[in-house]
């Protein structure tokens, strides 16, 4: 088990600073003797993850918003090249408009919508699509999601569309890549204070009413979220594809 990630050649897309979920994973991986890539959506992302992608002594550090395709070619053409085959990829990247988790939820804008989809939904399916070409020995695919694309989350609104989105695409790219044995999943965490969490009003709230009502009677860590990713990058996972994993504390299958 833990020499299952020995040389694994694995991409990571969303590491905004060292509380970021994704550089939770990332951390453990690289313990687990995993190759890492990252990539940063603008330079004053770029300035806080160089310093720890090198902590961890990684040279693979290129710009992705994923909002563009032509900066998703470049991204696996430069990874071809400096890789030419991939084993995993980490999609830990979510954005909607800040006023769209404010206002009510029946006052988002098209643009606003447009927007949450395009970002936190429908790069996954871009990021697949050109990852796969570089899995011809399989591969695994991990995404990060969220209960509010179940239930409805006070504030969380267009965010929780794009995560059902995201997560029927999840199931949709299970489908598809299976064959090539290329597995798709993702994990459900509970609410961790990242920068994506900061500025969302009462979150502070929120994590208090979620430590006293889930069945662990504590909130979820990255390293939490970082052991469910080692499992499902690993081939402990191996017969695992299209599932949602809620590393929750519990916290979803308590009810009133
Ligand atoms: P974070 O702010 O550390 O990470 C979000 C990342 O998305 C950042 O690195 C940001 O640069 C990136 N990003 C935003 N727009 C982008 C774009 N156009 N192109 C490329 N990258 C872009 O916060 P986090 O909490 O670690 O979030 C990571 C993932 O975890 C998200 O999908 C989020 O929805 C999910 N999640 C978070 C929580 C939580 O409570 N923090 C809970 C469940 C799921
Ligand atoms: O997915 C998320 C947050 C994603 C997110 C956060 C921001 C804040 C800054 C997307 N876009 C933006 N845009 C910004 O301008 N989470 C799971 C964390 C989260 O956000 C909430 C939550 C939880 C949990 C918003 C409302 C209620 C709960």
């Amino acid at each position: 088990m833990l020499d299952s990630l020995k040389g694994k050649k694995i991409l990571i897309l969303g590491v905004a600073n060292e509380k970021s979920i994704a550089w939770g994973i990332a951390d453990t991986l690289h313990k687990l003797g995993a190759e890492l890539a990252f990539t940063y959506v603008n330079a004053a992302i770029e300035k806080r993850l160089r310093p720890l992608a090198e902590s961890i002594g990684c040279q693979n550090v290129l710009p992705c918003d994923v909002q563009s395709d032509a900066e998703l070619d470049r991204l696996f053409e430069e990874l071809g090249a400096r890789w030419g085959s991939l084993d995993g990829v980490v999609h830990s990247v979510a954005f909607a408009e800040r006023e769209d988790l404010q206002k009510p939820f029946s006052q988002t804008s098209r643009e606003g919508f447009r927007v949450a989809l395009d970002v936190s939904a429908y790069s996954l399916v871009a990021v697949a699509g050109r990852a796969q070409k570089m899995m011809s020995a399989g591969g695994s695919i991990l995404t990060l999601t969220y209960l509010g694309s179940q239930r409805a989350v006070p504030n969380y609104n267009v965010m929780g569309v794009a995560k059902a989105a995201l997560e029927a695409s999840v199931r949709y790219l299970a489908a598809d890549l299976g064959s090539q044995n290329i597995r798709v999943n993702a994990i459900s965490a509970g609410p961790i204070k990242t920068l994506a969490a900061s500025g969302i009003p009462h979150f502070r709230e929120l994590l208090a009413s979620f430590a006293e009502k889930s069945p662990l009677r504590r909130n979820v860590t990255t390293e939490d979220v970082a052991n469910t990713a080692t499992y499902y990058l690993s081939s402990l996972s191996s017969g695992v594809t299209g599932e949602v994993t809620y590393v929750d504390c519990g916290f979803s299958i308590v009810g009133l």
